[in-house]
């Protein structure tokens, strides 16, 4: 396994670089000098131009005016850590996060720092995949620099009966992040796709690790196709699938895109340690392409059809059969018929 660019940041301590970029985002355009800036961040004029051309070097845009000083022109759309940090404003999730280049599976690595005793928050993003995990097995493609594959572990302290309805948390989390920030309308297929227009943007890989009645830790997989091109989704999927790009016609900006996933599953998260399951449910449901509608469910060499009629606090899906007998269904693939 190749992990390039580790970068972790603990606790939101304010590497100097992330001081940098405070200051220049709080003064958008303006020329600040090297004086300025050093005295600010108590470091020499010398390290303050090191520190400049290391954001130069990630692909920052930073002028540099001679005899006045800087002035801060972009950020790339890179997800590291530093750039992801910066103006996030969560209660947990973020509190470190994780940012490689590339790995096997983000959800293998959260499980490695997991079992390190990484805190609950903590985020792992990677740039690309070389064996990113769908269900069952399953592969998820995971081309290099155009979306999100990113795992939070959290350790909610409750039975490990409930830890599916963190599924439904995450996927109510990535719909708002996806309403907010690139202005679609995404619906939800139970157990873990996201669709736009009945085209698959996002999977969900919920794992755990646990005891009989206890959680160590849920690790929340998700993977957003964001900037992914038509030519590079293979010809074989299971089902149709499609990016954030393709559905709205332009790129959207991936930092602010994974902002906005973190704020929402801190927002949901929180809500629904002091609340529980019933408010995700509600709004789970009313994001459903699967209520109300027949479907089959297949599972391992079986299948079931019925009229869904809801979903339950396990995250079963509620089914009514055609002979008027209900059913309950705890995994599976959906087939809307
Ligand atoms: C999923 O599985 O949808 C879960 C995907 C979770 C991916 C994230 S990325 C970050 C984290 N780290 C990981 O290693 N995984 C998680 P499933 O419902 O089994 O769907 C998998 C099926 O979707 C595959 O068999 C393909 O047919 C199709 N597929 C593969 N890559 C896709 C993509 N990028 N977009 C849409 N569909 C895809």
């Amino acid at each position: 396994m190749k992990e390039t660019d580790l970068y972790s940041t603990g606790d939101r301590k304010p590497s100097l670089e992330q001081g940098m970029l405070e200051l220049f985002r709080g003064r958008k355009g303006d020329v600040i000098s090297g004086e300025e800036l050093g005295s600010a961040l108590k470091v020499s004029r010398t390290a303050v131009w090191k520190h400049v051309k290391n954001l130069l070097t990630q692909g920052y845009r930073i002028e540099s005016i001679p005899s006045r000083g800087y002035r801060f022109v972009a950020a790339p759309d890179v997800l590291t850590a530093l750039e992801l940090t910066s103006g996030l404003q969560t209660k947990r999730i973020g509190c470190q996060i994780t940012s490689v280049h590339e790995t096997e599976s983000t959800n293998l690595l959260a499980f490695r720092l997991a079992d390190s005793s990484a805190r609950e928050g903590t985020v792992v993003i990677a740039e690309v995949q070389t064996g990113g995990k769908g269900r069952l097995g399953r592969h998820w493609e995971s081309p290099p620099e155009v979306n999100l594959y990113c795992s939070v572990i959290l350790r909610p302290p409750m039975s490990p009966v409930r830890a599916p309805q963190l599924t439904f948390l995450s996927a109510v989390a990535v719909a708002r992040a996806i309403e907010e920030v690139a202005r679609l309308q995404p619906k939800i297929k139970w157990p873990n796709d996201i669709l736009l227009n009945g085209h698959k943007v996002a999977g969900l890989l919920n794992e755990m690790s646990a005891e009989t009645d206890t959680i160590h830790c849920v690790v929340l997989g998700i993977g957003v196709n964001i900037n992914m091109l038509r030519e590079q989704f293979p010809s074989d999927l299971r089902q149709p699938a499609t990016s954030l790009l393709l559905e709205k016609g332009i790129p959207v900006n991936r930092v602010d895109f994974t902002r906005a996933l973190l704020t929402s599953l801190d927002v949901l998260y929180d809500d629904y340690l002091s609340h529980g399951f019933p408010a995700i449910r509600e709004e789970w449901l009313s994001r459903s392409t699967v209520l109300g509608r027949t479907v089959r469910v297949s599972f391992g060499n079986g299948e079931t059809e019925g009229v869904v009629t809801g979903v339950d606090n396990d995250g079963a899906l509620l089914l009514a059969r055609g002979d008027g007998a209900p059913e309950r269904v705890l995994a599976g693939d959906v087939t809307i018929l």
